[in-house]
C-alpha cells in the first residue's frame, strides 16, 4: 500500500512495533451480567488456561505480551504468583496489571476504603498491600486500583469523610509501593452505586492520584463516562498534566457495556488516537501509557473478539500517524474550520488494513491474525477438553 507522501514508513511502524496492548484475564474466561451467564466451552476455567488464551491473541498479533490479572480471580489461596510467573514467560507472555478487588466481598456492601468501619478499611487497605506484593513478586509494574465504592441515596454517606478515607488509603498503599511500579486510579460515575461514586470522574481521579505521590495516574475506562462526553479533551488534559497513566479499552453504547473497541463508535477511538500521536508528535517521545483493554465478551467467543479488539486499535493508531499535521496547522493558522477537519476525516476514511498486513508479514505474522487464528482449530480443541470442566456438565466441577 502506497502511504501518503509525508509519512516516513519506518517511523510509522516502528511506533508500531512499540505499541503495545495488555490483554485482560476476566477476558478469557466466563462472565455474564447480572441476569445470567452464558457458557462458552472454550473459555478458560483456571488461570493457566486464561494465560494460554492470551498467549494465543499474541501469538497471532505479536503486540499482546502482557495479561492483567484480578487478584482474587486469578490467585486464590495456595497459588504462588512467582510459578504463575514462570508459567506466563513459558508461553511467552508476563503478568501485566495487579488488580486488588475490593469489591465482592460481603463486607463491602457499604464500601471498602470508605467503609465508615476502621476495620473493613484496614482489611481493602491490607489487600492493596498484599496485591504490591504480589505484583512484586511477578514482576508487574503497576497497581490498577478501581472502587466500587459510592452511596445509593442522598444522606447516606459523608462524602467529605469519604474523600479523606480515600485519600489516606492511596496515600498507604502508593507509601508501599517499589520505584517501578505505578499506581492506576480508574473513574466510574455510577455502578453499583448510584448517587454517588467516590471516585467519579477524570478529575477527581487526577486529584486523589496527585494526593496518593508522584507514582499515581490516573486510568481512562473508555466505559466509564456519560453520554456526550468528550473523552479526547480528557485525555489531551491528562496528557498535558502528565497524568495519563493508562487506558482500558472497550466501547459502550449506553453505559459500561463492555463491547468490542470501535464497534460503536470507531471515529471517536481514532479521535483519542489522535489526540496521543499529536502529543508524541510534539514531545517527541512515546508517552508513558498503559494500552490495556477490559473487556469481557458474554456473547462473542473470547480469544477472537480479543484479536479484533487489537486489530482494530492497531488501526486507529496507524490512521492517527497518518495525519498531516503541516496541513492540519495551516488550517488551524487560517481559522479554516472546514479544512482542518477534512484533514482528521480524510485520514479516517484512509483504509489502512493493505498496511498493517504488509506490516506484520515483514514481521513473520499472518497478515489477517483473525482468520489465522480462526483456521488453527485452537478454540475447538481447547472447547473439547474444557467443556467437561464447565459446572453442569455431568463430569464436571459443579
Ligand atoms: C469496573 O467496571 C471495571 O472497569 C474495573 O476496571 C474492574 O477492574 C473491571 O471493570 C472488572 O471487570
Ligand atoms: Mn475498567
Amino acid at each position: 500500500m502506497k502511504l501518503p507522501s509525508h509519512i516516513d514508513e519506518q517511523a510509522l511502524s516502528a511506533r508500531l512495533d512499540r505499541f503495545e496492548i495488555e490483554t485482560p484475564s476476566w477476558g478469557y474466561a466466563d462472565t455474564g451480567t447480572r441476569f445470567g451467564k452464558y457458557l462458552q466451552d472454550a473459555a478458560a476455567n483456571t488461570l493457566d488456561e486464561k494465560l494460554a488464551d492470551a498467549a494465543e491473541v499474541h501469538r497471532y498479533t505479536g503486540c499482546c505480551p502482557a495479561v492483567a490479572v484480578h487478584v482474587l480471580w486469578d490467585f486464590p489461596e495456595g497459588l504462588s504468583p512467582q510459578s504463575t510467573a514462570a508459567k506466563a514467560a513459558k508461553l511467552g507472555v508476563r503478568i501485566g496489571a495487579i488488580n486488588p478487588n475490593v469489591f465482592q466481598d460481603q463486607c463491602y456492601k457499604f464500601g471498602s476504603v470508605t467503609n465508615r468501619d476502621p476495620a473493613i478499611r484496614r482489611r481493602a487497605v491490607q489487600h492493596m498491600l498484599d496485591s504490591v506484593r504480589i505484583g512484586q513478586a511477578v514482576g508487574s509494574n503497576a497497581l490498577s486500583l478501581w472502587f466500587a465504592d459510592g452511596t445509593n441515596y442522598p444522606g447516606q454517606g459523608h462524602i467529605r469523610q469519604r474523600k479523606h478515607w480515600m485519600t489516606e488509603a492511596l496515600r498507604e498503599v502508593h507509601a508501599a509501593m517499589p520505584a517501578g511500579m505505578t499506581m492506576l486510579v480508574e473513574y466510574k460515575p455510577f455502578e453499583p452505586a448510584f448517587y454517588h461514586t467516590d471516585i467519579a470522574d477524570w478529575g477527581m481521579a487526577c486529584a486523589f492520584a496527585r494526593h496518593a505521590g508522584p507514582r499515581a495516574k490516573v486510568l481512562v475506562d473508555t466505559g466509564h463516562h456519560l453520554s456526550g462526553c468528550n473523552i479526547e479533551h480528557i485525555v489531551a488534559f491528562l496528557v498535558d498534566e502528565d497524568m495519563l497513566g493508562g487506558f482500558h479499552f472497550n466501547d459502550r453504547k449506553y453505559a459500561d457495556d463492555d463491547l468490542t473497541m470501535g464497534s460503536i463508535d470507531p471515529y471517536q477511538l481514532f479521535r483519542i488516537f489522535f489526540e496521543i500521536v499529536a502529543a508524541e508528535r510534539e514531545t517527541g517521545a512515546d508517552l508513558n501509557i498503559a494500552y490495556m483493554v477490559d473487556q469481557s465478551h458474554n456473547l462473542k467467543p473470547k480469544i477472537e473478539a480479543m484479536i479484533q479488539t487489537v486489530m482494530t486499535a492497531q488501526e486507529h493508531m496507524a490512521k492517527a500517524m497518518l495525519v498531516d499535521f503541516g496541513s492540519l496547522q495551516a488550517a488551524r493558522d487560517h481559522d479554516d474550520i472546514v479544512r482542518a477537519e477534512s484533514v482528521l476525516r480524510d485520514v479516517y476514511s484512509t483504509d489502512v488494513r493493505p498496511f498493517l498486513a504488509e506490516y506484520r508479514r515483514a514481521r513473520k505474522l499472518p497478515a489477517d491474525p483473525l482468520a489465522a487464528f480462526r483456521e488453527s482449530g485452537y478454540a475447538e480443541r481447547v472447547g473439547k477438553e474444557r467443556a467437561a470442566c464447565k459446572p453442569g456438565s455431568s463430569s464436571g466441577y459443579a
